[in-house]
């Protein structure tokens, strides 16, 4: 397992630094953030953000996200060059030593929360989802802090009516489409694609959603077979699906699970959940026999803590403040340390 933290560049309130001084965190997740979705990373922004992590002896070697433009998604015209721009960013993150992308295949919206600040008894607080309140929001005039990218209202209507009456197997189909677009690259590169699941993983504002559970995945590897056509088993998104059975999920993905995003959710409702604290009896998700499910079944991939509260005092960017990620990273650190050593007998 190599852990991992998130970096949001240069315009992240967390230096790189102080990353480094998180005892498991060997690299960060990070991005290039002043490119237009679309058009290609060049190796001297890539280069950049490289060098100023080798200075604080961080790997970089993993990316969240190169973000699909909706062209692609659609099915539109333009995708052709959109995914040839996307190959072209792949070789050159290949040739910069990163191994995975995280990336994402949810139309117009990423993840949804309904309230960034819900405050739990012991006074920090963390990200909510209530499905009423959801379908009371406006989806013509919605952006989250935290988002690769968000659109102006203006983009937002038209996207909206883009979608309307897309299905889901032609979202599915555009998927597969953009995939085998961009394979070549990332078997010639060495680059494993990681796709992160629909969070929550259900359809949104009539909006199909398609990666939300073991049907998906089954499906999208019977389509694109190649072992660089893999997962980013995100626990919180996967878990809100009450159908999901994640230690089983953990145990039979592993193989195609390049990347881990290891956060856990407290259900809170039929479709509601609130973000906790990492450990297992802190919430709903069994993080222990998920981690052991991975590790025995040969996952050897990133692993990142994800979403955490705000502690101490610090109001970071909702989900990634600096406290309770570096909390989760330590905690994860030491189930896979003593789930590792077990496997191997010592
Ligand atoms: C949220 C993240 C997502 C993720 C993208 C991947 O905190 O897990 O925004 O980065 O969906 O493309």
């Amino acid at each position: 397992m190599k852990m991992t933290f998130r970096w949001y560049g240069e315009g992240d309130s967390i230096p790189l630094s102080y990353i480094r001084q998180i005892p498991a965190v060997e690299g960060v997740v990070t991005a290039v953030y002043d490119v237009p979705v679309g058009e290609v990373w060049s190796m001297a922004k890539i280069g950049r953000l490289k060098s100023l992590c080798q200075a604080e002896h961080l790997t970089f070697e993993v990316i969240e996200s190169v973000p699909v433009h909706e062209d692609i998604k659609l099915g539109r015209p333009t995708r052709d060059r959109l995914i040839a721009n996307y190959a072209e960013t792949v070789r050159n993150l290949g040739k910069a030593g990163v191994k995975c992308i995280c990336y994402n295949f949810m139309p117009v919206f990423d993840w949804l929360r309904t309230n960034l600040h819900t405050v739990a008894p012991d006074g920090s607080n963390s990200l909510s989802y209530n499905h009423e309140e959801l379908m009371r929001l406006d989806p013509h005039d919605l952006r989250l802090p935290g988002w690769d990218e968000s659109y102006t209202p203006a983009e937002l209507r038209g996207l909206l009516d883009a979608y309307s009456g897309m299905t889901h197997d032609a979202l599915f189909e555009n998927l597969v489409y953009f995939l085998r677009g961009i394979m070549p690259a990332c078997v010639e590169s060495g680059v494993n694609m990681a796709i992160h699941p629909d969070d929550p993983p259900w359809d949104m504002f009539g909006l199909p959603r398609i990666i939300t559970g073991m049907e998906s995945y089954r499906r999208l590897f019977a389509a694109v077979p190649e072992r660089q056509n893999g997962i980013t088993f995100c626990t919180g998104s996967l878990g809100a699906g009450r159908e999901n059975r994640l230690v089983a999920m953990a145990g039979e993905l592993a193989p195609r699970i390049h990347f881990a995003h290891l956060r856990q959710i407290t259900l809170t409702g039929e479709l509601d959940f609130c973000e906790s604290g990492h450990m297992t009896e802190k919430g709903s998700l069994d993080m222990y026999g998920i981690v052991k499910a991975l590790v025995e079944n040969g996952f050897d991939g990133y692993v990142r803590p994800d979403h955490g509260r705000n502690i101490w005092g610090e109001d970071g960017k909702p989900g990634y403040g600096l406290y309770d990620r570096a909390l989760g990273a330590m905690y994860l650190a030491g189930l896979f340390e003593a789930v590792e050593k077990t496997k191997k007998g010592a």
